[in-house]
């Protein structure tokens, strides 16, 4: 949110679209970000004024206490089982609809909650919608034993791809090592482009210590783009 605290309108058209998607009763999963934090105020409104009985499993620590102040039902995942629906942000959104998600480093538990909904539906602004993923560098959450191993396994998959030479950074808050929700710490590739995300994510999912890699392949079942004007475009 700005400033104003008025919701940016491409991120609030996006986001009530997809709050209109919501039934009584359902189970959601709700997601990280800036744009998922408007979803989130829209649900609850709407939630109050419809009486619209939900169960919600968060996607993080920060998303679950915005979820809870506004008066959502937040469960632990397993607590609620298998999820209705899942409507997360994205950083980019390809015309396939995979995705690149964990610029707000809760990739994993991102993945989880989507993994575990009978529908994903990505809401963004024009600006994640992209031909190829990649120029949004790719996180990839590590455990924090070993990580330098890590990140050397890493850069050897990045060269069997010929994406050797790319920046593999360790991502910071302020000085320190980011942590994540779950302890462990991510690294950031900075790639440019990927040419074949799949191959990328079996050749990342494979090495030990990769927790999980900001690649959702196959995932998303819709995405909404919001625009400025209070329009919507659905991919
Ligand atoms: C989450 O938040 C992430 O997977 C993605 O990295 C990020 C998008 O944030 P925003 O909506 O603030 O651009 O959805």
């Amino acid at each position: 949110m700005s400033l104003s605290s008025q919701p940016d309108p491409a991120k609030l058209a996006a986001a009530r679209a997809a709050v209109a998607l919501v039934e009584d009763g359902m189970k959601l999963g709700l997601g990280t970000g800036s744009t998922a934090s408007v979803m989130v105020r829209e649900l609850a409104a709407r939630a109050a004024a419809d009486g619209l009985k939900l169960r919600c499993a968060a996607t993080s620590q920060a998303t679950a206490e915005l979820a809870e102040s506004l008066g959502l039902n937040v469960e632990p995942l397993d607590q609620i089982g298998w999820l209705d629906l899942t409507i997360d942000g994205a950083d980019e959104v390809d015309p396939d609809l995979h995705l690149i998600k964990g610029g707000g480093g809760a990739h994993l538990r991102e993945k989880i909650v989507a993994a575990a909904s009978d529908r994903m539906v990505v809401i963004a602004d024009p600006g994640k919608v992209v031909d190829r993923l990649g120029a949004f560098p790719l996180p990839v959450e590590v455990l924090q034993f070993g990580f330098e191993t890590t990140r050397t396994l890493i850069r050897r998959a990045l060269q069997a791809q010929d994406l050797g030479g790319h920046d593999v950074m360790q991502r910071l808050k302020g000085s320190d090592p980011w942590v994540t929700d779950e302890g462990n710490v991510i690294l950031d590739l900075h790639l440019e482009a990927i040419p074949d995300a799949v191959a990328l994510a079996r050749a990342l999912s494979a090495i030990p210590g990769v927790v999980e890699h900001g690649l959702f392949l196959g995932m998303c079942d819709l995405a909404i783009i919001g625009k400025s004007d209070g329009t919507v475009v659905e991919l």
